[in-house]
């Protein structure tokens, strides 16, 4: 055990040692390969469209940011799951709720593979999913207003990393808990881990018309680490593909205990029988407790739900479901080519890449050819699921994507590259090195039946000496190679926002015709709105006060409030009465203990002013909104908490 436990740290170590010598490529090996044309291929002009939409997870960061290909120019960055000053979520009174959870308001999460629904196979550019890792949740975000606009906490999971990738017609969206932990959650010793912790996998379905999320079921696994998934897609619909590590189900010094096994597995879930088992009332009700929050576009504002119970379902109750495919050694992907026959696993410890055959693991089921079973799961045969398997095509594979057009392109973490492989010969046909250390990879579409082969972007996870410094701490990157030829060839590199796990990508013509422009004033039905300013007020309940106000270019009304005090809560309730594409107004008020608030046309947001101070406090417009945007300014006059000052407001004439 010692001597395997040596071996196994100086393997590590010398993977270590190449990751850094790679690291260490020169600037000049770096832009030889750059041939003349490549500029052109990048230059967006002034004014011009990109051609692709691609949404890049923050990683740590909680976000999802949206570049156009392949100019790779930064567009937005969508709040998901931290709060952000800049668009006021997670600040203002209607997205606070978006962030509760079973632990409380949690203002931050880890967020890593987008997802993009799927209509008939294809991506159809109405909603994008996003995993939360750290407090587990799945967000969803809608691509008309680019918001976050329903987030489902995952009950009995971990480190939700196995997510959120979708089904073929957006039937479902999976959650895979990377941590097993006791299954309900107790109070129990660490190492009693082995046979006692569980896995869950929560299926969570997806209204077809409003996209609503509901967890339909969650299967409870043996304790392993499921690490990444892909659904199945064309003929292998139905099933759901789960990479595992940690079969060993250990629970201290992974990196060398969770690395005996010479294989780990993949799952095979094949999700319809056990929505059919489920449908004719199968499964265990467990009591849980977890948030479901929603964003209403009428009343512009979310509201929080705990739920308190959850359908589970026992895999041995389900013969037929559930499958494991052996797979060298701890993979991390869990890919699917587009014609859904394919499954590749990639072993982060491996020599080969292996391709497990959908087809070849149908026909052991049926033949029953089984290597044995793991908790009475059944094991298949590596020789009888193995398509093939690409030799020694670099060091350290993590994630495959594919063109569509037969081949695949893998990273490799260790020897920092892209490799396009052939799917059915197995052969690498190019390789390109990646600055630095590359994670995911992106093909857009590249989930789905059909992927638009022209651009692949890298994702790295390391950048040195790429750009400018900016002291200890450097900026993440994404690279992008053109694919469209028989060799891939780099294109640019730019920066992200936060880590960059997986990205997805859409052609700008399947999002940019519904893209929203404002919000009707007419349709909104938040409680608090002031739909004119003949409707403005303030109104005083004891120590609450809700301010009604409104904005148009250039002022606010009301612009003087006076009779407010200290130990006060005030409610600024502002609507936006413009009814203009790109015409929002910002509102921000001295001591505020929150962020400003950024106001889209026809919208009403609320942030608390708890004035602690006697004074006369201004507050201003804080977007540039027209000529007259630095007048766009007002006062609130705050007396002592017993003072008798009227309550009173005014736009345009003075208080008397
Ligand atoms: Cu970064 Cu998909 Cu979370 Cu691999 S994961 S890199
Ligand atoms: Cu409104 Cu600046």
């Amino acid at each position: 055990m010692k001597k395997l436990l040596k071996s196994t740290l100086a393997m590590l170590s010398v993977l270590v040692a190449l990751t850094s010598c790679n690291n260490s490529t020169t600037s000049d090996s770096k832009s030889g390969a750059l041939a003349g044309n490549v500029a052109e291929k990048v230059y967006v002009a002034p004014g011009e469209h990109d051609e692709f939409y691609a949404f890049i997870s923050g990683g740590f960061s909680g976000q999802l940011s949206v570049y156009g290909l392949p100019s790779g120019r930064l567009f937005k960055v969508i709040p998901v799951f931290s709060q952000d000053a800049e668009k006021a979520y997670g600040y203002n009174e209607e997205t606070k709720p978006m962030l509760n959870t079973s632990h409380g308001f949690v203002p931050w999460d880890d967020s890593h593979h987008p997802d993009i629904s799927q209509t008939a196979g294809e991506i159809d550019g109405r909603w994008v999913f996003i995993n939360g890792n750290n407090t587990p949740r799945i967000a969803k975000i809608d691509l008309s207003t680019f918001e976050t606009t329903e987030i489902i906490e995952i009950p009995n999971s971990a480190g939700n990393h196995s997510s959120s990738f979708v089904t073929e017609n957006t039937e479902y969206v999976v959650a895979g808990t990377r941590f097993s932990v006791p299954i309900p959650q107790r109070d129990m010793p660490i190492k009693d881990y082995k046979g006692n912790f569980k896995g869950s996998l929560t299926f969570i379905s997806v209204e077809p018309e409003h996209g609503h999320m509901d967890i339909k079921f969650q299967l409870i696994m043996p304790g392993f680490d499921y690490d990444l998934s892909h659904p199945g897609r064309g003929k292998s619909h139905g099933w759901f593909f789960f990479t595992t590590y940690n079969t060993e189900e250990a629970s201290t010094l992974m990196e060398v205990n969770a690395s005996q096994n010479d294989k780990d597995f993949i799952a095979a879930v094949n999700w319809k029988k056990i929505e059919e088992y489920v449908n004719n009332g199968g499964g265990t009700m467990m009591a849980a407790n977890y948030a479901h929050n929603v964003y209403d576009e009428s009343t512009h504002s979310a509201t929080s739900t705990m739920k308190k119970e959850v359908l589970t379902v026992n895999p041995l109750d389900v013969p037929g479901a559930v499958y494991f495919l052996p797979t060298p050694k701890s993979p991390h992907g869990c890919d699917v080519d587009p014609t859904g026959e394919y499954i590749v696993g990639n072993g982060k410890l491996s020599a080969n890449l292996t391709v497990h055959s959908f087809t070849k693991m149908l026909d052991a089921i049926e033949n029953e050819k089984f290597a044995g079973d793991a908790y009475g799961i059944p094991i298949l045969n590596f020789e009888d699921v193995l398509a093939g398997s690409v030799e020694q095509p670099g060091l350290g594979p993590l994630h495959t994507e594919f063109d569509g057009k037969g081949n695949a392109y893998t990273t490799f973490f260790i020897s920092s590259e892209v490799v396009k492989w052939k799917l059915g010969t197995w052969e690498v046909v190019d390789r390109q090195p990646c600055y630095y250390s590359v994670g995911h990879l992106m093909i857009p579409g590249g989930n789905s039946r059909k992927p638009f082969g022209k651009y692949v972007v890298a994702m790295n996870k390391i950048t040195k000496d790429r750009y400018l410094p900016t002291g200890p701490e450097v900026t993440q990157s994404a690279q992008l190679y053109d694919i469209s030829g028989e060799k891939m060839q780099l294109l640019l590199d730019f920066p992200t926002v936060g880590e960059p796990h997986y990205a997805a990508g859409a052609p700008a013509d399947l999002i940019k015709p519904r893209s929203k422009k404002l919000f009707n004033l007419e349709d909104n039905k938040h409680p608090y709105a002031a739909k004119s300013e003949a409707e403005t007020k303030v109104v005083r309940d004891g120590k609450t006060v809700h301010v009604y106000m409104t904005t148009i270019r250039s002022h606010f009304s009301p612009d003087n409030i006076e009779g407010i005090k200290v130990g006060d809560k005030v409610y600024f309730h502002i609507t936006n009465l413009e009814q203009d594409y790109d015409v929002p107004h910002g509102v921000s008020m001295i001591g505020a203990n929150t962020s400003e608030l950024l106001i889209m046309p026809g919208q009403t947001e609320t942030f608390v002013w708890e004035p602690k101070q006697e004074g006369v406090w201004p507050f201003y417009c804080t977007d540039f909104c027209s000529a007259l945007h630095q007048e766009m300014q007002g006062y609130v006059r705050v007396s002592a908490a017993n003072a008798n000052t009227p309550l009173r407001w005014s736009l345009g004439e003075d208080i008397e």
